[in-house]
């Protein structure tokens, strides 16, 4: 098992390590209950990464250490490394070198422990996770490694973004919402998960249709919901007369009850050539959180207190 599977589980030397404090002081926070932990047997106190996670957001505390890996794991001393450079190449290396190891069980504990050590998520998704999995395509073109590969990291990445959200600290709920769907026959579907993620975590609720919605799924599900935004991922370039049309009814619909569409993914810019209705194209989710604060600005909780003060 790599060490950062076994790191999930942490001890008394690495939370003083992580906060940068004295072990008595680890204790004392556990002995009180403000961290919660677990004693073994022979009275050792050992810490879940996510009471860890809880614990600094509720008290504000920056992990501004790191966590100690044994030496003798040389890709979990490269990650360390890395993410003390911020060294993205070399953290898209290791995702990949992580995400075709026949294993593949530790993809969790090695994206949580960058998001950890202060990666963000949208940095996770533009910066690693979108990176790696061209350069995974890329291979297989190149014949290096065969399709079942390609499946196994796709499902492998969806089912570790799942289990990493459980960590990911969250804002409070903005009162906005949102409606995410894959654009007509789309099946590439890992974007448009970050997408509902990102705007989970920034406190927006979220409605996650997937890939292959049927255009009349898709418009009851605007006419119940009613979100603030419909989110639409495109990866493939094609733009066809089908692939048009359905993204022309969407937005019609969408503007008749009042919601935005917002597009993003690979084959956004090649759609975006004949698409009159979108509100906002996004290659990005870095540009799509900068989008997003705009639309909370104008929309969102503090909107009416803004304008009452005016
Ligand atoms: C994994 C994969 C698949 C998987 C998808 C599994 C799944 N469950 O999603 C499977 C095997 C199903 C697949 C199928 C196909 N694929 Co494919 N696939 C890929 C691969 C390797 C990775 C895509 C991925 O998941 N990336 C990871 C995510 C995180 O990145 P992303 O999608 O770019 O999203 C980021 C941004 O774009 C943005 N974003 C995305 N959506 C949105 C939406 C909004 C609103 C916003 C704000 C932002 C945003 O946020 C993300 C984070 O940065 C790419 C290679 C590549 N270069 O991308 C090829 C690739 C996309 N596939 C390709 C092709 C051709 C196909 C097939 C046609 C193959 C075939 N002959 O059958 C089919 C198409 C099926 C279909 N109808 O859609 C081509 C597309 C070529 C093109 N330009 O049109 C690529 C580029 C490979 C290549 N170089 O040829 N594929």
């Amino acid at each position: 098992m790599c060490a950062l599977v076994r790191k999930t589980i942490l001890s008394t030397a690495d939370i003083a390590r992580l906060f940068n404090v004295t072990e008595t002081t680890v204790k004392r926070w556990a002995d009180e209950g403000t961290l919660r932990c677990q004693k073994t047997p022979g009275g050792h106190r050992k810490f879940e990464m996510r009471s860890v996670v809880e614990f600094a957001d509720r008290n504000n505390f920056e992990p501004i250490g790191t966590l100690a890996i044994p030496e003798d794991d040389r890709l979990a001393q490269r990650i360390q490394v890395a993410v003390l450079g911020r060294d993205f190449s070399e953290l898209v290396a290791a995702f990949v070198e992580k995400v075709l190891s026949p294993e593949g069980t530790d993809l969790v504990a090695f994206l949580s422990y960058l998001y950890q050590h202060h990666v963000a998520l949208w940095e996770l998704y533009d910066l690693i996770l979108a990176p790696g999995m061209a350069e995974i395509g890329v291979q297989w073109k190149r014949g290096e490694i065969g399709i079942s590969h390609e499946h196994r990291a796709s499902y492998g990445i969806l089912d570790a973004i799942a289990k990493l959200q459980a960590q990911v600290h969250t804002k409070p709920p903005n009162g906005l919402s949102a409606l995410c769907a894959c654009l007509g026959d789309e099946e590439h579907e890992i974007g448009l998960r970050c997408v509902s993620y990102l705007l989970e975590s920034e406190g927006w609720s979220t409605c996650h249709l997937g890939a292959h919605v049927p255009r009349d799924a898709m418009k009851s599900a605007l006419h119940e919901m009613r979100p603030t935004i419909i989110c639409l991922s495109a990866t493939l370039q094609a733009v066809n007369d089908h692939r048009r049309e359905e993204l022309d009814s969407i937005c019609t619909e969408a503007h008749l009850i009042g919601a935005r569409v917002f597009l993003g993914g690979g084959g956004a810019g090649a759609v975006a050539a004949t698409a009159h209705g979108v509100d906002t194209f996004c290659s990005t989710l870095h540009d799509f959180v900068t989008a997003l604060e705009a639309v909370e600005r104008e929309l969102g909780p503090g909107q009416g207190e803004e304008e009452s003060r005016q």
